[in-house]
């Protein structure tokens, strides 16, 4: 206990932190710190199970509450009737304004621990206490959408978490993308006016393919590297642990001497990053607009964890002085070459919420939730963000007391003068409210140098509206993006500009779009004219309606490559391509078993158990639901899935189960949609003739005579690892089918 002293006051902890920095604490007696801490400020206080009786909620018990009281059995309803207007008045207003960014989303509970202690660079706790186990609860989310708009939309994905220290709460609220559209906050209600639906029709929904978007873009040549990466896989990831986070900007750190380092912040998802394609994406829009908040929750729920390793990236403000790009811009990263991300921590979410709207819905993060030895720096994004966070609480949930709500509470116990309010909770005791006081001994007492304390920055300058000269290159990091790519990432790229850009109606929006994307590189800006009818005023190669087959296309983007500048001298950084260093595992994706009355149930099992030896989640489909054989379970039905929300899929064998599913034209299309989307095919015994039956056979047939399986099998893919193999970044369409 050497740094806290505990009093135990009236029967809650009051906790005076002493600055002594020096004496490290042992595991076991930190970890008790943060446990006490947390029961004794417990989360779920105001949890509650339903009770036996009905009550209405001043307590009455009621008698009767689905029928309305009324005059004579056919009569009108009476006003009198108290608890009619009880229960209607609390629906008419259970909703509450939905985050005016970020409304569709998903959280979980778990928690944050350090393997590595950061103490030659900051005196936080929660960064230098190896092996504490933090509360911890974070929440993904899509930007544009509505709070009910399908998971699966392109668009940047919100990362933040919120851990519950025992010096207070430290939100990082990231992105799954390091940089930025913007450079200066007093932009953001521009940005956010034009992706949103267009105001007056209200469409497209969480989607950025309309013209007020790129109008607006298209005037904004800072949001070129963010662009890059809005049209890449990372803006469609295949499920939230299958994603980076990112702090964005960059943060300072501060040790326990006073001196101060600059620091990115890092979460490398433990599966890798993954993602969906374009085509898949859209329709799981479709079949399952839940597709990452169930896949989230079936994990958690079914026993399993989300992790994250956490990583930073520490550097000093004299060597990043040195570097051709301002650190300070959010729309720059740090390449991985220059300064390598030190993997110090780890995150685990592993439990589920009890109540979507009471956690998910009411957390409240904010960047300026920052703990003792974590600090800002002037990036005027993040500055700009300082004041928005607490601001838009207090719209979004009604009352400076949100801060009260069981999600947003601090496991420290929170003592101040600050009194009263819309729905106050606390009931402060005594007269005191003030400060100085001789009444109640001037307590709570400040704490001098042993609470936050803000690192003494040197600032002087002339007041002015400009932005710096150090901010003014806005083509240099998109291009080292692009160089960074590989060639199916190119590939994607060119696809989406196509596709977005075609979705606009205004011809000068396109055009203006176009040279900029010339500037990024001027192949891919001839690829995306083609697709829009253009041609680009400066390259030979540009041919309106598109004369070039695909093939060569492939190769163009591949060898695409452009000068950069702003990139610390890197012509291609580390960490950027999905394709690059990424584990390669099975783990957590989800396979179709198609099965029928009659299916060889012996072949089911086996694959079954090999399925959950690979962690790989799956569903029996069939074409109805419950038993179909013994220890077959059918648990989705052809009609009500769709091969679009699995990584894989296998038919299983039986005569009779295959000639019931061929009955079934849902049956070829699980393999027809698969292979659309390049996805492993597997079949048992009689269950090849669906797969060859699919109207791919033929294709198949080719492939297995250009390739023939080392057994000398000519049927398609039927080796279970396959199935329970990796699906890399594939490109659209059956290329890799055999691969
Ligand atoms: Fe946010 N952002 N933001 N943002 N942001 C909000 O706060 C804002 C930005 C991010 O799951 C709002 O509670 C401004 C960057 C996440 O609850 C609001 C600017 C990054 C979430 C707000 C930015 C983010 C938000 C809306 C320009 C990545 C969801 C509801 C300077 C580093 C948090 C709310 C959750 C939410 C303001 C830009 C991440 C209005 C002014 C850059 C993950 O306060």
């Amino acid at each position: 206990m050497a740094d806290f002293h505990f009093a135990l006051l009236k029967g809650r902890w009051l906790m005076a932190p002493k600055r002594t920095l020096s004496t490290p604490l042992s595991l076991d007696d930190a970890q008790k710190q943060v446990d006490d801490l947390s029961k004794a400020q417990d989360l779920s206080a105001n949890t509650t199970d339903p009770g036996t009786t009905l009550t209405d909620n001043m307590g009455h018990v009621v008698s009767d509450d689905q029928n309305s009281l009324r005059a004579g059995e056919r009569g009108p309803t009476l006003m009198e009737d108290f608890l009619f207007r009880e229960k209607i008045t609390h629906f008419d207003h259970e909703r509450i304004p939905e985050r005016v960014v970020h409304a569709r989303g998903a959280g979980a509970h778990g928690y944050f621990q350090l393997d590595k202690s950061l103490e030659k660079y900051t005196h936080a706790k929660v960064l230098t206490e190896v092996g504490v186990k933090t509360p911890v609860f974070a929440r993904f989310s899509t930007v544009a959408g509505s709070r009910g708009s399908a998971d699966t939309a392109r668009d940047v994905r919100g990362f933040a978490v919120k851990m519950y220290t025992k010096e207070g709460n430290w939100d990082i609220v990231g992105n799954n993308i390091p940089v930025f559209f913007i450079q200066d906050a007093i932009k953001f209600p521009d940005l956010i006016h034009s992706v949103k639906p267009e105001p007056h029709n209200e469409i497209p929904q969480a989607a950025s393919a309309h013209d007020t978007f790129y109008d607006f873009i298209a005037e904004t040549p800072e949001a070129m590297h963010m662009l890059m990466w809005i049209h890449s896989d990372r803006a469609i990831p295949r499920a939230y642990n299958m994603m980076e986070g990112f702090g964005v900007h960059t943060f300072r750190l501060v040790n326990a001497q006073g001196k101060a380092h600059l620091v990115k912040f890092h979460w490398k998802p433990v599966l890798g990053v993954k993602s969906l394609v374009w085509d898949e994406a859209q329709k799981i829009a479709g079949k399952d607009a839940d597709f990452h908040r169930r896949s989230m929750w079936e994990t958690i729920d079914q026993g399993g964890t989300l992790e994250w390793d956490f990583g930073v990236q520490v550097f000093t403000e004299e060597e990043a002085m040195k570097w051709d790009f301002d650190v300070l811009d959010a729309t720059k990263i740090v390449p991985e070459d220059l300064v390598p991300v030190q993997r110090v921590g780890k995150m685990v979410l592993d439990r589920n919420v009890d109540n979507f709207f009471a956690e998910t819905e009411q957390v409240a993060f904010m960047t300026q939730n920052v703990v003792p030895g974590i600090d800002f720096t002037n990036d005027p994004l993040l500055q700009g963000r300082n004041f928005s966070y607490l601001d838009t609480q207090l719209s979004r949930l009604g009352s400076p007391n949100w801060q009260e709500l069981p999600i947003n509470r601090p496991i420290i116990r929170v003592s101040n003068n600050q009194r009263d309010g819309h729905m106050r909770h606390t009931i402060n005791k005594g007269r005191v409210a003030y400060f100085p006081n001789q009444m109640a001994a001037n307590k709570p007492a400040q704490a001098g140098a042993a609470g936050f304390v803000t690192y003494p920055d040197k600032v002087e300058g002339t007041k002015l509206r400009v932005r710096a000269e150090s901010f003014s290159d806005h083509y240099g990091q998109a291009r080292l993006f692009w160089n960074s790519m590989s060639p199916v990432e190119k590939e994607h790229i060119a696809k989406s500009l196509r596709f977005e850009l075609s979705k606009c109606e205004t011809r000068d929006v396109r055009v203006r779009m176009l040279g900029h994307l010339a500037k990024i590189n001027e192949v891919l800006a001839a690829q995306v004219a083609k697709g829009l009818g253009e041609k680009l005023p400066s390259t030979s190669d540009a041919k309106p309606g598109g004369q070039q087959d695909s093939a060569s296309e492939t190769a163009l983007l591949a060898a695409a490559i452009s000068p950069t500048t702003a990139s610390g001298g890197l012509q291609k950084a580390k960490g950027l391509s999905q394709e690059e260093g990424q584990p390669k595992s099975a783990k957590g994706r989800k396979v179709a078993v198609l099965v029928a009355d009659g299916v060889d149930a012996a072949g089911v099992k086996a694959l079954q158990d090999a399925l959950k030896k690979a962690d790989v989640k799956y569903d029996i489909v069939a074409p109805h639901l419950g038993e179909i054989a013994s220890g077959v379970m059918a648990t989705a039905t052809l009609s009500n899935t769709d091969p679009v929300v699995y990584d894989g899929v296998v038919v299983a064998g039986g005569a009779a189960a295959v000639r019931e599913l061929a009955q079934h034209p849902e049956s070829f299309n699980f393999v027809v949609g698969s292979y659309r989307h390049a996805k492993p095919i597997g079949s048992l015994g009689e269950g090849a003739e669906i797969v060859t039956g699919s109207g791919i056979g033929n294709v198949l047939r080719r492939v297995a005579a250009d390739s023939p399986a080392k057994d000398g099998a000519t049927a398609p893919v039927q080796n279970l690892s396959e199935v329970a193999g990796v699906r890399l970044a594939a490109g659209e369409g059956g290329a890799k089918l055999a691969a």
